[in-house]
């Protein structure tokens, strides 16, 4: 069997122990690393005065990670900028927040370049390589413009825009062209799929063949939509252990019977927490009979701190679930519980167990995982309703789930109103049908499948 090998901008290290705080992405392919052998390589995190392109191996859990350090303006140019500030929010369909400047677009080269020098020595004739996400577009051509001929994958783990979106970037047209020194290119939805095969096709003047393959100037690849999913069995397991009911307890013993409304983020706008925000002080405005018997907690961890529109969406909320709870709170009740830190799975579990209602309500999203292990975590003779935004990538899967607006305060209000009346037969029915997708699309069944893309398995079909 040929070894694996993963790059990406961060490595998750293996952990292990009941303590782990891995999500489903490593679980999974720590899991494919460790069947077939091979090699994560990426970024450390952390910077040095000057590049020296040493690696830093690590074993642990039956895998090797493999990463290096960047310099200062590398971190600055490329993560904090092409990948952060132009890529993400351009993609995100948020072109108002883009930024386009020329270093960022140098910076997210040079890092590229790097990481095929130093990858390159470390991947042998019969590995397969598999590249992840917006960070390292190009990376599967600097590696070609090496001479490297092993099978080449990418998977966009975020939106691919539409073209008109798209062609505001410049030199658009080199970045997408960089695409087709890969084999196999996956993205979450056929949404995704579509949009970078109206891009190819009329801009570019590529052609789409049979089985998902898109050939442009001689070279054919398959893009595929290969939907991400959970570690499903595990997170199931976890929502029913000790720590999970230790959580479940916590929330219940603080909340006095009240419903509780739960929102877990990492603290992005393509998350859409102001707008849900206002979705649900409207709530508060219309249903003042309701008021006091219902709570959210709203779970946002901070991330990417040194990008401003970060800094700004963070004060922003800051104000506004100050204003809310102003406004509304009691003596003996805030409407909004705001939370900026991580936790561990097994907590997250249990808080979402004992939720009536899981707010999902980004303004895009590649896929959003939340979705899922919310739906995982509930209990299945009472589950809770899943409130979730039709532009997320899970919206695809997850049919059954109460499907809105996210932009429309008047939408999500109404639809926490829909599920706080929701008959039990009708909560569970719902919930049937979306814990099937869940466990027959996870984590594992996604790694699969586009390992077996990547390999040209013969009759290989995307979902
Ligand atoms: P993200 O934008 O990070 O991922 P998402 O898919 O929701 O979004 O995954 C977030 C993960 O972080 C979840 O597993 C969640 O449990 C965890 N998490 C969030 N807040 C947490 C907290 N406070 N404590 C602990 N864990 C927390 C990107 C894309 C998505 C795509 C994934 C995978 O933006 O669209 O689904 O990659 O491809």
């Amino acid at each position: 069997m040929s070894r694996l090998i993963v790059i990406s901008n961060r490595v998750q290290p293996p952990k292990t122990g009941p303590g782990g705080n891995q999500g489903g992405l490593a679980v999974a392919l720590l899991a494919a690393l460790r069947e077939q052998g091979g090699i994560w390589f990426g970024w450390s995190g952390e910077t040095t005065e000057e590049f020296s392109g040493h690696i830093n191996f690590q074993q642990g859990g039956g895998v090797t990670t493999a990463t290096i350090d960047l310099e200062p303006q590398d971190v600055d140019e490329y993560y904090n900028g092409y990948a952060n500030r132009t890529l993400w929010p351009l993609f995100h369909y948020r072109i108002d927040l883009t930024e386009f400047e020329r270093d960022f677009g140098s910076g997210y080269r040079r890092v590229n370049q790097r990481f095929a020098d130093t990858v390159r020595p470390l991947i042998e004739d019969d590995d397969l390589v598999w590249v992840h996400d917006y960070h390292l577009m190009p990376l599967g051509q600097e590696l070609r413009d090496r001479g490297f001929r092993n099978r080449l994958g990418f998977f966009l783990h975020i939106p691919w825009p539409p073209a008109r979106l798209l062609l505001s970037l410049p030199s658009h047209r080199k970045l997408v062209e960089t695409l087709f020194a890969y084999d196999v290119v996956g993205f979450h939805t056929e949404d995704w799929l579509d949009s970078f095969r109206d891009y190819v096709t009329k801009q570019l003047g590529g052609t789409l063949g049979p089985n998902d393959t898109v050939t442009y100037e001689g070279r054919t690849i398959r893009a595929i939509a290969a939907p991400i999913g959970i570690e499903t069995k595990e997170f199931e397991e976890a929502a029913a252990g000790n720590d999970a009911r230790f959580a479940r307890e916590r929330m219940y013993m603080s909340s006095t019977g009240r419903s509780l409304i739960v929102g877990v983020d990492r603290l992005d706008y393509s998350k859409g927490l102001t707008e849900r925000f206002l979705g649900y002080e409207r709530f508060l405005q219309q249903n003042p009979e309701r008021n006091g018997l219902v709570y959210m907690l709203q779970i946002a961890p901070p991330s990417r701190e040194k990008v401003n529109t970060y800094q700004e969406i963070r004060a922003n909320l800051d104000a506004l679930s100050g204003r809310i709870n102003g406004e509304y709170a009691d003596i003996d009740w805030v409407p909004i519980r705001y939370v900026n830190k991580g936790f561990p799975r097994q907590t997250l579990a249990g808080i979402y167990r004992a939720a009536r209602i899981g707010l999902v309500t980004p303004l895009r999203d590649g896929m959003n995982l939340v979705a899922k292990e919310y739906v995982a975590a509930q209990d299945p003779s009472d589950p809770g309703v899943l409130i979730l935004s039709s532009f997320a990538g899970a919206a695809a899967q997850l049919k059954e789930a109460v499907l809105v607006n996210p932009y429309s305060a008047e939408e999500l209000s109404d639809a926490i109103v829909k599920a706080l009346e929701m008959p039990r037969a009708e909560r569970i029915r719902r919930w049937e049908a979306l814990i099937d997708n869940v466990r027959r699309e996870d984590v594992f069944w996604w790694c699969d499948l586009f390992l077996a893309a990547l390999r040209g398995d013969a009759g290989a079909e995307a979902a």
